[in-house]
């Protein structure tokens, strides 16, 4: 930890008493056990943490009510004026917060650069949002009246996050809350809790500095059954929670029992087509980096490809080329391609899903392997794999979070290539590579795609914070981040004014009295 500046950019970020445990959020309600977060890069215990225990979160969750009935008071832009500040402090901590990043969760310095540059984004759009938090108004049927409606503050938002992104996507949901109005409590992954402490630690300067309770964005640390706590809790309108398909059914489950709002963002299983009229250069650096990028641990890695038939071999042999080129290592060291796995569950996964590749009949093409020896002690670092499978196999309908690519072959037309990137329960990215505009704007069409992003010639990782981000079917149909996006985090009224000196009804029914 002492390489790299690990150490100073987490004195930086506030994570001092590393031995002790380290408070959840500078307002320590955390008295619960401790949990460790030890580092992927190189098996190091980073710090302890102290968690959040029933009667914390009690606190914390009174702390947020409270603060939310005078925070959705003060204007829309003015609460856009805290982000604008917040998104200062990320861009003065970057290189720290990056560094932590890129240390904890184990992904590329680069990408961990590339997840604080989204939380900037995400800070600088909700700024402009702050002004723009539009209703619509209507035509009135009856004389003298009008009608528009208007979006308030809805109250709490809980929001769960998962380790792969442990900084950007909270961002996306509380810059968003936070210029609507909303107070937020976040319960980061436990695999990446430091990631948490730093993000908090950093929001609750700008919010002192502005003599704000810290209520207004609250911090939990602890396992699922915190989680519990707030997806169950009635004083919690909306959860967001990002993860696997399997926490987003229960959560969902839970928050419709006590008909809250979820906002849900889980698996993918995510495929580029690649047709005969492919430009083949542009094809192999997208599917490389979204195969290979964060070790294969995005919600948008791109699992499949589907190569047409004539295209297929050239394609192929220049994947295995790339392959060998790739350097796995410590991702602080910005040589290396390929950092590791989160832990070594992780790794546990990736075995299980080679070995259930080649028992249906895959063919490997290029080689998995857990890797030894210097610099791999901490047993979760993996090489990056292809296989040759069909898309039947029931491996390769399930999402494996590692860097496991399957090579699928279609024949005829494109229709047949978007029936088998369709045939999956998941519906998150998805990416078509030709330079042949029919075939484009087929994949594009009604009965193109099925997923929520759908690329041309770009791979289906990698999406900008603009556009609204989520997919369809088993991956929860929730929308976060650009666009409209916003509107879920806010409540809508409907308000019709009379200013006439009758009382007219709808429909033109008639009531006299
Ligand atoms: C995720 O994996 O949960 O499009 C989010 C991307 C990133 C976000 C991924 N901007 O890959």
């Amino acid at each position: 930890a002492t390489q790299f500046g690990i150490q100073s950019a987490l004195i930086q970020l506030g994570i001092h008493d590393v031995n002790e445990g380290t408070s959840t959020g500078t307002n320590s309600f955390s008295t619960g056990a401790i949990l460790e977060s030890y580092s992927p890069v190189d098996g190091q215990l980073i710090a302890k943490v102290k968690t959040t225990s029933a009667a914390d979160y009690e606190k914390v969750m009174q702390a947020a009510t409270e603060a939310f009935q005078s925070f959705r008071l003060i204007p829309a832009p003015q609460r856009g004026e805290i982000v604008r500040q917040f998104g200062e402090k990320l861009r003065q901590n970057k290189e720290a917060l990056g560094k932590l990043v890129s240390y904890e969760m184990g992904k590329s310095l680069q990408e961990g650069y590339g997840e604080v540059q989204e939380m900037i984004d995400i800070c600088d759009f909700a700024v402009g949002l702050s002004r723009q938090l539009h209703g619509l108004t209507m035509h009135s049927e009856r004389p003298n009246h009008r009608m528009y409606e208007q979006y308030h503050s809805l109250g709490v938002v809980g929001i769960i996050s998962a380790f792969n992104f442990p900084v950007a996507v909270w961002s996306w949901n509380a810059a968003l809350a936070l210029v609507c109005g909303d107070v937020c409590v976040w319960k980061p992954s436990e695999k990446t809790p430091l990631c948490g402490i730093a993000c908090q630690n950093i929001l609750a300067q700008v919010l002192q500095e502005n003599k704000l309770s810290e209520g207004i964005s609250c911090l939990i640390n602890g396992d699922y059954k915190l989680g519990e706590l707030l997806t169950k809790d009635s004083r919690v309108p909306l959860i967001s929670a990002t993860g696997s398909t399997r926490m987003g059914k229960i959560v969902a489950q839970t928050v419709a029992a006590r008909l809250g709002k979820s906002l849900l963002e889980l698996g993918g299983n995510n495929a580029i087509i690649v047709t005969p009229d492919a430009d083949i250069k542009m094809t192999i650096i997208g599917a490389v980096f979204g195969a290979v990028g964060t070790a294969g641990q995005r919600c948008t890695s791109t699992r499949r490809l589907i190569i047409h038939e004539s295209v297929y071999d050239k394609v192929s042999t220049a994947l295995v080329a790339a392959y060998q080129q790739l350097r796995i290592g410590n991702p602080l060291d910005e040589k290396n391609h390929v950092g590791p796995l989160i832990d070594t569950d992780a790794v546990e996964k990736y075995n299980k899903a080679l070995e259930k590749a080649v028992s249906e009949g895959a063919k490997i093409l290029v080689n998995g392997a857990v890797l030894s020896g210097d610099g791999y002690e901490s047993g979760c670092y993996v090489q990056p794999a292809i296989v040759e499978a069909e898309n039947s196999f029931e491996i390769v309908q399930c999402e494996t979070f590692a860097p496991i690519l399957y090579l699928l072959k279609y024949s005829g037309t494109v229709e047949n290539a978007i029936a088998i990137q369709n045939s999956v329960t998941q519906g998150l990215s998805s990416a078509i590579m030709t330079t042949n505009l029919r075939e484009a704007e087929l994949f594009l069409s009604a009965s193109g795609s099925d997923c929520g992003i759908a690329n041309v010639n770009i791979g289906t990782s990698g999406a900008e914070i603009g556009g609204a981000f989520g997919g369809e079917k088993e991956t929860g149909g929730g929308r976060e981040s650009g666009s409209d996006s916003w509107k879920v985090y806010m409540r809508r009224q409907t308000n019709t004014i009379n200013y006439g000196s009758t009382l007219p009804l709808a429909q033109g029914i008639k009531f006299d009295l």
